[in-house]
Parts: C-alpha cells; sequence; structure tokens
C-alpha cells in the first residue's frame, strides 16, 4: 500500500504555508506543478505520458496525488516505477498548502519535478496556492467548449491549459476557436492539444514536456 496523508487541518495560514513550499521547492531545486481539473478529466493519464517524456528526457518527477478517498491514482503511478504519495482529503474539495508540504517531506524528494494532482474540481483549487511553481488545468473536450466563460476563476487563475482527449474532438464537435476566444477574455495561458489514448503514441506531450522542462531548467 502506499503512503497515504489524511488532509486535516485545512482552513486559515494557508498563504503561510504556501510560501515556505516556494521557498522550501527553490532551496531542494524542485518545479512543483499544480494539475487541476474535473473529475476524469484525464489528469492522471495525461500525466504519466508526462512523467514518462520527462524520464526519457533525464528529468526526475514524482507525484503527489490528491483524492476524496481512494489511492488508485497513486499506485499506478508507483507501478509504474515513480514516487508518488497519496493525499486524501476525505471529502474536502481541493488541497492545501500544509497538507501539500506533508506529502511533499514524506517523498523524500529533490531535483526534478513535483506534479501535484488536485481533487477532481474545476472551483474550489483555485482558492487555494499551494506554493507551486505552475499551475496547469487539463480540460478534457468532453466537458464542452464553453467552460472558459463558465469558470472564469479557474481559467483565470492557471499558467497553462492542456486540451486532454483531442482524439475526440470531431465526435463531440468542440470548437477550438470558441473555447479560445472564451481563454483570451481571461488569459493569455497557451494551449496544449493532448491525446494519451494510446500512451505508447501520446500526442502533443512533448509540446508540454518543453514547457515544463524550460521552467524547471530556470528553477
Ligand atoms: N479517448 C481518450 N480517453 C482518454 C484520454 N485520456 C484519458 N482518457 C480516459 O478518460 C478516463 C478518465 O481518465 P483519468 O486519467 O483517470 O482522469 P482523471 O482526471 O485522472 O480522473 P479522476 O482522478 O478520477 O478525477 C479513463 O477512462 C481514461 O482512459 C484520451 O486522451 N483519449
Ligand atoms: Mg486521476
Amino acid at each position: 500500500m502506499p503512503e497515504v496523508v489524511i488532509m486535516k487541518e485545512i482552513r486559515g495560514r494557508n498563504e503561510e504555508y504556501a510560501d515556505a513550499n516556494r521557498e522550501k521547492f527553490k532551496t531542494d531545486r524542485v518545479l512543483a506543478v499544480n494539475i487541476m481539473g474535473a473529475p476524469g478529466a484525464g489528469k492522471t493519464s495525461f500525466l504519466m505520458a508526462l512523467c514518462k517524456k520527462l524520464k526519457e528526457r533525464g528529468i526526475r518527477s514524482a507525484v503527489i496525488e490528491g483524492d476524496l478517498y481512494s489511492s488508485i491514482d497513486t499506485e499506478e503511478f508507483i507501478s509504474e516505477g515513480f514516487d508518488s504519495v497519496q493525499i486524501n482529503t476525505e471529502g474536502e474539495c481541493h488541497i492545501d498548502a500544509n497538507v501539500i508540504r506533508q506529502g511533499y517531506d514524506s517523498l523524500g524528494f529533490s531535483g526534478g519535478v513535483v506534479f501535484i494532482e488536485n481533487v477532481g474540481n474545476l472551483i474550489c483549487p483555485a482558492e487555494f496556492d499551494l506554493g507551486e511553481g505552475l499551475k496547469v488545468i487539463t480540460a478534457s473536450v468532453l466537458e464542452g467548449d464553453d467552460k472558459p466563460y463558465k469558470y472564469v476563476p479557474m481559467y483565470s487563475y492557471v499558467d497553462a491549459v492542456v486540451l486532454t482527449k483531442c482524439d475526440l474532438k470531431d465526435a463531440v464537435g468542440f470548437d477550438t476557436e470558441y473555447f479560445t476566444k472564451g481563454l483570451r477574455a481571461l488569459n493569455d495561458a497557451p494551449v496544449y492539444e493532448t491525446s494519451v489514448k494510446d500512451q505508447d503514441r501520446a500526442e502533443g506531450i512533448e509540446e508540454v514536456a518543453d514547457l515544463i522542462e524550460a521552467k524547471y531548467r530556470a528553477v
């Protein structure tokens, strides 16, 4: 069984904890990347492909998994040889900076990229600074092209947008232009189109890896 940290103290002092995390990540030469998105958006599948790509480039990664109760995603990363720790929020809809620190310390990691798979939710995670260096939303084309118009705080908050399940774009009539127009009203974050239907032939991951590598080298 993977290590599981239960989130208890969630209110107050989040900013203090986030600032302390930022300092710690800097000292450890770690780029922390907060991956947010709706339930089932494809966060884990995308992250797996990205971690494998970074490994090919000689960059180490580890994953802090946030979930309400289960440790399914953590077990998947561990089975693929990546360090991973589970945070169970016990029903809470986001992760906070304090519990990220507990999870991070238990990894014993330095010199690489730590991904945080946030709880599947398009609202609450945008209210909690974790001390991360990069905020990413995975937006599945199945959710519809109008989401930046509706989930304004989240789409304003992120540094990069990863469109997932693009192999299903035509099937669901996803209009990229309309989506991007909504996003541009809020944010100039780059948009990456990806598909990891076949993990061995993942599409669009190279470009995201370029972004992560550049950010990591600058830490
Ligand atoms: N067609 C297609 N299916 C995908 C793709 N990426 C993920 N999926 C499928 O979408 C479902 C959800 O994927 P996950 O990676 O578990 O999504 P998640 O956001 O991590 O889900 P939670 O952690 O439960 O919120 C799974 O059945 C995946 O196989 C993709 O690029 N194309
Ligand atoms: Mg997942």
